[in-house]
């Protein structure tokens, strides 16, 4: 088997799963090929992401962190209980497709009989994953059946913010939202960025390209471009809910929040046979002096 192109090492991540790291700028990442998560991105300037302070690195189980994928559906199944939150793309293993100097690296996964029971499609998903500068993400589903069908999906990033309470969110400026933690309240700021002061769940719709995470605790600007998203997810679990959630220390609300670029309720993708789309994100970093 010829060796992987610079910049790309195979390597166990500390659960001892299979992952691949990629070092490019300065910097590395990390994804694992349970569930295609990146799970590590650090620059010059220290890590990007975020991971709970209790990580479990499980065979088929998301580490609370990183880059969880969302597919295809999103949050708990319209009609089956029995199922997974978040759809099962998170759960799968997935396979190295191809790996490129840049570098890149290329997963995939595909329907099975696991799959076809939870949702009778047939897909082919892919993710990339590219680091140079700034990280990039990109999410291909692909309908491979003879029928068309409609999917949810986010890139569930969580971000490293320092504290909570001072970081920011902009680029939302009067986009509707659905409040999540207030019962579906429906609403949209005005003049101002989101900032947190509570649990925070928010679904936009009809979201920009760009969106810019402050992070003044940390000296930190984060700006999010993204293509084929039309969604965005702002989330922080505050305290109360964090004692309800996996792998998560008490306090370990404060230091995140998450931003999802997504395709979610009236978003969702519709795919005829043998249509593919892509959802890509692309992060970069500006650290002050
Ligand atoms: O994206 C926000 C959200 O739907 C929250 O409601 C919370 O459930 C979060 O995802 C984490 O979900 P998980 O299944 O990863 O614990």
């Amino acid at each position: 088997m010829a060796p992987p192109p610079d910049g790309i090492t195979h390597l166990a991540d500390p659960g001892g799963r299979a992952a691949i790291r990629l070092d490019a700028a300065g910097g590395n990442a990390v994804v694992a090929a349970t569930g295609a998560q990146v799970l590590s991105w650090r620059t010059p300037h220290g890590e990007m992401l975020w991971t709970a302070s209790r990580p479990e690195y499980a065979a088929h189980k998301p580490v609370r962190g990183g880059v969880p994928l969302v597919f295809p559906w999103f949050g708990d199944h319209a009609a089956r209980t029995d199922l997974p939150a978040h759809g099962f793309a998170r759960n799968l293993e997935w396979r190295v497709a191809a790996e490129h100097a840049g570098p890149e690296v290329v997963l995939v996964a595909e329907h099975d009989a696991t799959t076809l029971a939870m949702w009778p499609h047939a897909f082919r998903a892919q993710l990339s994953v590219a680091l140079a500068a700034e990280l990039t993400i990109a999410m291909t589903v692909e309908n491979r059946g003879d029928a068309p069908f409609r999917f949810e999906q986010a890139l569930h990033s969580y971000f490293a913010v320092g504290d909570v309470a001072t970081a920011s969110v902009h680029g939302l400026d009067g986009v509707p939202f659905v409040e999540q933690a207030r019962g579906g309240e429906v609403g949209a700021d005005r003049g101002t960025p989101v900032r947190f002061a509570g649990e925070t769940d928010r679904i936009y719709q009809g979201t920009p390209d760009t969106l810019v995470l402050h992070a003044p605790t940390l000296r930190r600007t984060l700006r999010l471009r993204t293509q084929g998203a039309r969604s965005a997810i702002v989330w922080n679990p505050w305290m109360t809910k964090t004692a309800r959630l996996s792998q998560m220390a008490p306090d370990d609300w404060r230091a995140f929040c998450c931003i999802e670029s997504a395709n979610v309720r009236e978003h969702a993708v519709e795919l005829a046979p043998g249509q593919r789309h892509t959802l890509a994100l692309h992060v970069a970093v500006a650290q002050e002096p």
